[in-house]
Parts: structure tokens; sequence; C-alpha cells
């Protein structure tokens, strides 16, 4: 525990019972920290964050929209939904400064915040199996069934265009044509993207036309942001809270998705191992669907297909134009990490992309609709 670590976790609970201070998860875009406390008779935890300013530019509104999704939540767990009766469910809280009147602290050029640590749960970067997947569906679906009825003109656009795809394109398009030469790799990787430009803006036309609305979404929830009970296995509440925000509930459920469905994981460098698997999908959108279906309308069910390719193809252009630009954005530990990574979900489109006709099926099978 370095001294600085301890100066900053100093402000937030004294130093002098503070027993350790350790790297927690494995996020791509912040500094988090799990920070261990002692006192008299008690023991305690929480979680400490430099949030990335390069990627949340005003982190005042991330904590804001905190604010907002935690007196939301304290009023809908007032009166819990039935499906939660009887369910352990928990939302990580902002855990204040102590000696200051201050949500967090600004110190030479960081923004640092704590959060409070959801105990005896666990969360794992690979899916396990089926229960596991449906599980992460029910997560999700509580959450949006928690939060879809918090106005969305309280929650700030902290990350604009965040899951805008076609903005994605745009970029990329940029950033390749101030590239002067591709390796191989690289190349094929492009040639995936120029193959799949029609339809991604497939969910925002829909939004433009009005058959999908913004809410409040959670923006990040992919299998290692849903905390599962470590006794029951069952989803306990969702975490990494920065990006929620307005936006179309299809981002949430095709990021659930393409990161619950693929058993390599994002980071495998095994390719060959990457694919769809449809029933770890059939066994989130079980439990996804059980949880929302009250709110979905026949359009949300219409696009899921849609969300469920596009996503991952957003991913791996994030990744590729991050790549290509010098890995500015996302964590990296080797030149060619993000090219790797976009592979990763470049097969995942292309194993979703062959199995299309059954997933269209199986969402119409789960969804009660009429097969066309
Ligand atoms: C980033 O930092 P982390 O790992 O929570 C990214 C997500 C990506 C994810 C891929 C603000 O999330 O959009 O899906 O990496 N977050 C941001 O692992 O860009
Ligand atoms: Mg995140």
């Amino acid at each position: 525990m370095t001294e600085a670590l301890e100066a900053i976790a100093d402000r937030f609970h004294p130093r002098e019972q503070i027993t350790a201070i350790r790297t927690l998860g494995s996020g791509n875009v912040n500094e988090t920290f799990l920070v261990t406390h002692e006192g008299a008779n008690k023991r305690g935890s929480f979680v400490m964050q430099r949030l990335n300013t390069a990627v949340f530019e005003r982190p005042d509104l991330v904590m804001r929209n905190l604010q907002a999704l935690g007196a939301h939540m304290d009023r809908r767990m007032a009166t819990p939904p039935p499906e939660l009766q009887g369910r352990r469910w928990e939302l990580p809280r902002i855990v204040p400064c102590r000696n200051e009147d201050s949500a967090w602290v600004e110190h030479n050029g960081e923004f640092w915040r704590s959060i409070t640590y959801i105990s005896a749960a666990t969360t794992s970067n690979e899916i396990q199996d089926c229960n596991q997947a449906n599980e992460l569906g029910y997560g999700l679906g509580m959450f949006h069934n928690l939060i879809h009825d918090l106005a969305i003109h309280q929650l700030a656009d902290t990350l604009e265009n965040f899951h805008v795809t076609p903005e994605y394109l745009n970029r990329f398009d940029t950033v390749l044509n101030s590239c002067s030469v591709l390796d191989p790799a690289e190349q094929a990787a492009c040639t995936f993207i120029d193959k799949r430009r029609e339809g991604v803006d497939v969910l925002e036309a829909a939004l433009a036309r009005g058959e999908l609305q913004h809410r409040p979404i959670h923006g990040d929830p992919k299998i290692n942001n849903v905390m599962i009970d470590e006794t029951s296995g069952k989803a306990v509440g969702l975490i990494d809270l920065d990006t929620v925000k307005p936006g179309l509930i299809h981002y949430d459920i095709g990021d659930c998705i393409r990161s619950c469905c693929n058993a390599a994981g994002e980071e495998t460098t095994d390719l060959e191992s990457v694919g769809f698997d449809l029933n770890l999908c059939e066994a989130m959108l079980e439990g996804y669907i059980k949880v929302a279906r009250g709110f979905l309308s026949e359009w949300d069910l219409h696009y899921l297909p849609d969300c469920i390719r596009l996503i991952p193809l957003e991913l791996g252009l994030r990744f590729l134009t991050d790549h290509l630009e010098g890995n500015v954005y996302f964590k990296t530990n080797r030149p060619s990490h993000n090219l790797q990574r976009a592979a990763v979900q470049f097969k995942l489109v292309q194993d979703i992309e062959n199995q299309m006709p059954a997933l269209q099926r199986l969402i119409q099978r789960l969804s009660d609709r009429p097969v066309n």
C-alpha cells in the first residue's frame, strides 16, 4: 500500500484503521482498489476508485447520477417488486469524505471517490454454466425493473455518444485515414468492419423513428459487473455504475449477452475457443424476461436479435480503433492487446451471424410472440 494511496484513503476513513489497500477487479478504464479497515470492534471495507477523467470529463456529473440512482432505488425498495421478495439485493452507495463536505477527493488533477463494497458476493470473468447465465439475466432485468421508472431528465449524459455505433464507425474512419500501413491482422480486422457497415445504425434509426426510447441504463453490464452471492449463487446487484445514464436498454442487453454467451471470455488469446453459445443466451434471456417482461414493448422485443449482434461488433470496432490510434482509451498490457480483443469480438459476431435464424426463433419463443 503506497503512501499516496493511503493519504487518499485517509480522506474517506481514518488512516490508522486501514489494514490493506489492494487492486480490485479488471476494469479497462478506471483504477479500482479495495480498502479494508479494522476499528475497536468493527471490520469493514470499501471500494476506492480513481476515475479516468480523460473518459469521464465531468466526474461530478457521474457522482450526481449515482446519487439520483441511489435515491430512486431507496424509493423503489420501500416496496420491493414481487419478483424480488425474499432475495438479497444491493446497490453500491457513495462513501463520502469524512471531515469535509464532499462526496469525492480532487487531488493533483485526479478525481477519487469511494463506494460501498458488496460483501459475500463475487464476480467472474468467464461464464460457468446456464444457471449463472440465468442469474446474470435476472440481475440485469431486476436492475432495469428498478430503474425503468426513473425519469431520464434526472440523469446527466456523462458519456456523449456512448454505444452510438455509427459514431464509433465515424471515429474509426477518421483514425484509419491517418494510418499509413496496416499489417495483415489489422487489414483483416478492417475488412471485417468494411463488410458490415450497413445496418450499424439499426438501433439509432429505431430510436429516431420513435420505435425505441431512451431510458436509464447501466451502460456496462458485462459478466464481471454482476455480483453473485457466494452461498446461494443468486445475483445480488450490479456494480460499476459510472456509465449509468440515459440510453437504450438494448445496449445493456447486448453487452450482457456478448460477455456471458462467449465461454472463452473477452480476454482469451485462443480464437478457436471463442463462440456464441445459444443455450447460455436462452438461459440469460429467460432470466431477464422473467423480471423485465412488464416494461418491454413489442418493439423492444423486435430489436433484441439486432442488439445481440451489434454490441459485440461495436466493442470490436472500439478495440480496433483504439489499437490503430495507439491504445489511448482502454488499458493494455501489450501492443497487440486491443487488436486481439477486437478479433475475439469479431469471432463472436461471426458466430452470432451464423446462428441468426435460430436466435430469432429463440427470442420469438421466449417473448411469446407468434412465429412469422
Ligand atoms: C470498459 O472499464 P470497464 O472494464 O468497466 C468500457 C466498456 C467496455 C468494457 C470492455 C466507459 O469497461 O464500455 O464494454 O471496457 N467502459 C467505458 O471490457 O468505455
Ligand atoms: Mg465499466
